[in-house]
């Protein structure tokens, strides 16, 4: 049964890595004819959604983790119900080798017919004795398949992880299993030789590059490429991949590229999330990690994406980006454990493990307005995480500047040269990158 490449972004999706995770895939199927479906490995954050709802594009779907299940080795097989005459289910074993699923009128299973139970019904009714041999074959083939079928038959989750049960599956007599959705209906059969060796998923990595950052179990899939803009820390593999990290404003930036170099053009509404997702890392182009590159790029995709008929053919780059930036920023419209989740990096340095999230206002006044609440949610979601400390990074993209909240720095970060300010926060003037600014500034102390 084919399954696709993901090509998947980090945790905390942020606008970039759904983008490029989106531009990517249309890529390799367009340029390569891979079979590549866009994923996520986490909720969509309010300027990505706004984003795709006003492109029109689906949201990639969600890859919450990456190791086998039953959905990808199971078989679904045809099917019948368990009053239809026996010989039906027959005809569907011959062709299946053996197995017939019996389904009742709602969808969830009534039971398999295998040879085994056929041979139980079969020697049930003809018996030890000559004498009731004389049955004949057309009669057995006419009784309803509810006879014939066996009903005490495991049953397993598509979703289900296939390691997290597989010594029951392998304490089984029984070989084939039933695998169902989440309201028990019939999605197909597994048989036991299946699960010992699932297929790994296939995976390639888009605006990341540490395996803390992406999603869960990726030592279980099969790691064929990674494209990221971000510091390295990648996972070791065994075999050589195809590995891009290269120093520009957002992996969007990467993946228009390409799409350049392949003599393609994006569709608007990809052409229009990456934009969104390059103006979005780099502040519309004016945060430091900006590059002559992403400044083409900008205008690259601007070219594809702001075509009549489609919904930015009026747009400039700066209208669009105010659009995507403003859909994202703001405190008041979500609760205070979302801001200081939603956009977040766990970073383990100097012995210490820390997080740092970042969001984005248009008016760094709306700190002083929620700095309690706040500061009671970073609090709660440190120790939920067990972490030894967090930041929050609010970020004013209009002035270009960022004021820092900290639940339980070490005494070491006093050193960070952002002034205190009376109400406990630090101000950043100037600071709007956690990667090229914050982060390093921090690590310096941390590593020191
Ligand atoms: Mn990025």
């Amino acid at each position: 049964m084919p399954t696709p490449i993901y090509v998947i972004g980090h945790v905390n999706p942020d606008t970039d890595s759904i983008a490029a995770a989106l531009g990517y895939a249309w890529l390799l199927r367009e340029r390569d004819g891979l079979d590549t479906l866009a994923a996520r490995a986490g909720a969509v954050n309010p300027q990505t959604s706004w984003v795709l709802k006003y492109l029109g594009l689906e949201t990639p779907v969600l890859l919450a983790d990456a190791s086998p299940r039953f959905e990808s080795v199971m078989r679904r097989l045809d099917t019948t119900t368990p009053e239809r005459p026996l010989h039906e289910a027959w005809s569907i074993a011959t062709r299946t080798g053996g197995i017939a699923p019996i389904l009742n009128h709602d969808g969830t299973p009534y039971g398999l017919v295998t040879g085994r139970s056929m041979f139980e019904f079969i020697s049930h009714l003809v018996g030890p004795h000559p004498k009731q041999q004389e049955t004949k074959l057309s009669d057995i083939l006419n009784t309803p398949c509810r006879q014939a079928a066996e009903t005490n038959i495991h049953r397993f989750q598509a979703s289900t992880r296939i390691r997290d049960v597989l010594n029951r599956v392998l304490r089984q007599e029984e070989d084939e299993f039933l695998v169902i959705d989440e309201a028990g209906r019939y999605v197909g059969i597994c048989r036991q030789k299946d699960v010992l060796n699932p297929p790994r998923l296939q995976i390639i990595l888009v605006d990341h590059n540490e395996p803390g950052q992406a999603v869960s179990s990726l030592d279980e899939a099969e790691l064929l490429e990674i494209l990221d803009h971000h510091r390295l820390g990648n996972p070791s593999t065994h075999t050589p991949i195809r590995f891009t990290v290269d120093v520009v404003g957002s992996t969007s930036t990467l993946v228009s590229e390409r799409i350049e170099d392949a003599g393609l053009s994006a569709p608007p509404a990809h052409a229009g999330i990456m934009l969104a997702g390059l103006l979005s890392d780099t502040l519309i182009l004016t945060s430091p990690t900006t590059t002559e590159r992403d400044r083409m790029a900008a205008e690259r995709l601007a070219r594809w994406a702001f075509v009549s008929g489609s919904v930015l053919s009026e747009e400039t780059i700066r209208s669009y980006g105010e659009k995507v930036l403003s859909a994202g920023s703001g405190l008041r419209a979500r609760a205070p454990s979302e801001v200081v989740s939603s956009d977040m990096k766990v970073y383990t340095s100097g012995g210490y493990h820390f997080a740092i999230s970042q969001a984005e206002v248009t008016d760094l006044y709306e700190v002083t307005e929620h700095l309690s609440a706040l500061t009671e949610a970073l609090g709660l979601f440190r120790e939920s995480k067990s972490l030894d400390f967090a930041m929050l990074m609010v970020t004013d993209v209009v002035s270009g500047s960022s004021i820092l909240m900290m639940d339980n720095p070490p005494p070491i970060l006093d050193d960070l040269p952002y002034p205190l300010l009376p109400n406990g926060t630090r101000q950043a003037e100037g600071i709007v990158s956690r990667k090229k600014q914050l982060l390093p500034a921090v690590l310096g102390l941390l590593e020191a």
